[in-house]
């Protein structure tokens, strides 16, 4: 946030992320693109979000799904042309909406030029663009693996040396260390700036700095947060954010953040970055080994986890907000229990998750497919699987005897692809997507569950619920900016909370349950009248007073069903979410 005493601009904002390949096909290959996102812009309106991030398009040999870049400066083909580009940004903008960019700047494609000439010879003046070693006893430097599996350390014939990658050996790591290295980068940041460009959401970014002694110290875990990266970060905003800052968003993708370094990086006086994500909810269901070694999350670990975040970044910095991307699996399936393509219980789940999510303090950030409520995959052979991580994953437990049986069950549950499935416009399926061959099979039930069919159908509509908690968010400073207290924090169903900006209160009460969920008295005897629920009750809802922060009938807590049923909310049915105005006299 900035540090003026007027809330920065994003702090009312929603964010969209596009996985532009999965999004929509505007030219029958199967793969999405620039074009078919144009011909979805007014679904993103309709919607009411304010900003859209998209998932890399710049050149790449796609090793990684363009999160290996070897062109900074150009659109790959598959997505279309830099003028496309351009074309697009100018309608996102005339609809009033924001275009944020993902930058990978931790590392390249290992086609990009810099790395062919910097491993061409240790002479050559881009080899200190990257991370090199000699070999320690005839192996690699260090014990650090990639997050895709196997050694962090490929080796290079032409120098005989081996160099770092964090990821898949086709994303070699920059070394941020070089001077010139940074320079090059700012200066490509400051060009997609000048085209008109919003922001970047940056690719772990946390992980630029490297401290040389880790890097030959065979016992050293040490790879991420490492003190550095805030110098970088501070010089990166002088030489490219601050000319711009208040126009801008920049959030920085940081694994294994805390909420001190994360204060820290977010901190408007130490100008670096506006926001954060951090993983620590994402991680509670992982196992001590892999990610693949899951497990559901309780709700207590989920909403103390968020609390703790909501606590931690309350007076300084700011919070994202959010259950899924392309990285995730799908919410529903994760943290509820819909099963892939089930429709039951599944409207509800995906709007009391919301709900959770988007009445906290931060920015909410929406994946594409979660706003129509899309369920895990569903995929039953390793053949429908694409993500270099899920595919490495199941060769190396395969390959050392795991019946195949249990590994596609693990990567089921958790693998990335699960939320990179094409998104359904229509009933139709996979020709709603592109009139092609999608390169990714389409999730369980496209025929039901899709953008059309979830639109048109009314109060069970994930879509329309979401567009009114957005509404909710834009309507209402409590929601913005008020402060946050977690209430029953041991209740094993309830997720409950309340936000309060002087004397004006909301109480949230999401069942994150497939069981019905008394609400304790203690509770309901500080429920005012209803601003937002999931469900419709079968009672009729009166209307109840104007609000006094309501703009007039545009906003949502004037128009949305509202009632004094409190002595009807006793029991909160499975997955029921409800948002109330804290009632002043308990009497009342
Ligand atoms: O992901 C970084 C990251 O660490 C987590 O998302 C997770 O550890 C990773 O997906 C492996 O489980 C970012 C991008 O979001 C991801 O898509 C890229 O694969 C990765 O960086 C490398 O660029
Ligand atoms: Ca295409």
């Amino acid at each position: 946030m900035t540090d003026s005493t007027v809330p920065a601009w994003w702090t009312t904002a929603v964010v969209y992320q596009i996985y532009p390949r999965s999004f929509a096909d505007g030219n029958g290959d199967g793969i999405g693109d620039l074009r078919g996102i144009r011909g979805h812009l007014d679904h993103l309106q309709d919607l009411g979000v304010d900003v859209v991030w998209l998932s890399p398009i710049y050149r790449s040999p796609q090793a990684d799904n363009g999160y290996d870049i070897s062109d900074y400066e150009d659109i790959d083909p598959m997505f279309g042309t830099i003028d496309e580009f351009d074309t697009l940004l100018g309608e996102i903008h005339a609809r009033g909406m924001k275009l944020m960019m993902d930058l990978v700047v931790n590392h390249t494609s290992d086609e990009h030029p810099w790395f062919q000439a910097a491993r061409s010879s240790t002479k050559n003046p881009k080899h200190d663009w990257y991370i090199w070693r000699r070999p320690i006893d005839g192996a690699e430097p260090n014990r650090w693996r990639s997050a895709f599996g196997g050694p962090a350390w490929a080796w290079n014939p032409p120098t005989q040396e081996y160099f770092l990658h964090m990821f898949a050996p086709q994303q070699p790591d920059l070394n941020w260390a070089n001077p010139a290295m940074r320079d090059a980068i700012y200066t490509m940041m400051n060009r997609w700036l000048d085209r008109g460009v919003d922001g970047f959401r940056m690719d772990v970014i946390d992980h630029i700095a490297k401290d040389p002694d880790a890097l030959i110290d065979p016992s050293s875990e040490r790879y991420v947060m490492q003190p550095q990266a805030h110098d970088y970060l501070r010089e990166m905003h002088e030489r490219v954010f601050a000319p711009r800052q208040e126009a801008l968003l920049t959030v920085g993708e940081m694994p294994g953040v805390t909420i001190e370094d994360a204060i820290r990086f977010t901190d408007p006086k130490r100008h670096e970055l506006d926001m954060v994500f951090q993983f620590e909810h994402v991680d509670l269901d992982r196992g001590p080994d892999s990610k693949f070694d899951n497990h559901r999350a309780p709700l207590g670990a989920l909403k103390r986890s968020l609390a703790r975040w909501q606590d931690g970044l309350a007076d300084r910095g700011w919070n994202s907000l959010y259950l899924g991307n392309h990285d995730q699996p799908r919410a529903i399936s994760r943290f509820g229990t819909v099963p892939p393509g089930s429709d039951r219980l599944r409207y509800e789940t995906a709007t009391a998750l919301a709900t959770a999510l988007h009445l906290h303090r931060g920015t909410p950030y929406i994946y594409q497919g979660d706003e129509i409520g899309m369920t895990n995959a569903g995929f039953t052979t390793i053949d429908d699987y694409r993500d270099v991580e899920t595919l490495n994953y199941y060769r190396s437990q395969v390959g050392r005897g795991v019946p195949a049986a249990t590994v596609l069950e693990a990567i089921g549950f958790r693998s990335r692809d699960n939320a990179r499935t094409p998104i359904p416009w229509t009933g139709d399926g996979a020709s709603s997507f592109t009139d092609g061959v999608p390169w990714i099979g389409m999730a369980a039930a496209a025929d039901r569950i899709n953008v059309a069919d979830d639109r048109a159908a009314g109060t069970r509509s994930v879509f329309e619920y979401y567009r009114r908690l957005i509404a909710l968010r834009h309507d209402s400073e409590v929601v913005r900016l008020g402060a946050f207290a977690l209430l029953e924090p041991d209740h094993k169903q309830l997720w409950a909370f309340r936000r309060c900006r002087g004397a004006d209160a909301r109480i949230v009460l999401v069942n994150c349950s497939d069981e019905p969920c008394p609400v304790p008295d203690a509770l309901r005897a500080r429920l005012g009248p209803l601003v937002l629920g999931n469900l419709q009750r079968a009672e009729a809802l009166t209307k109840g007073p104007d609000d006094a922060d309501a703009a007039g009938a545009e906003s949502v807590e004037a128009a949305g069903p509202r009632a004094d049923d409190v002595l009807n909310v006793g029991i909160l049915a499975p997955w029921e979410a409800r948002v109330f105005r804290e009632c002043t006299e308990p009497d009342k």
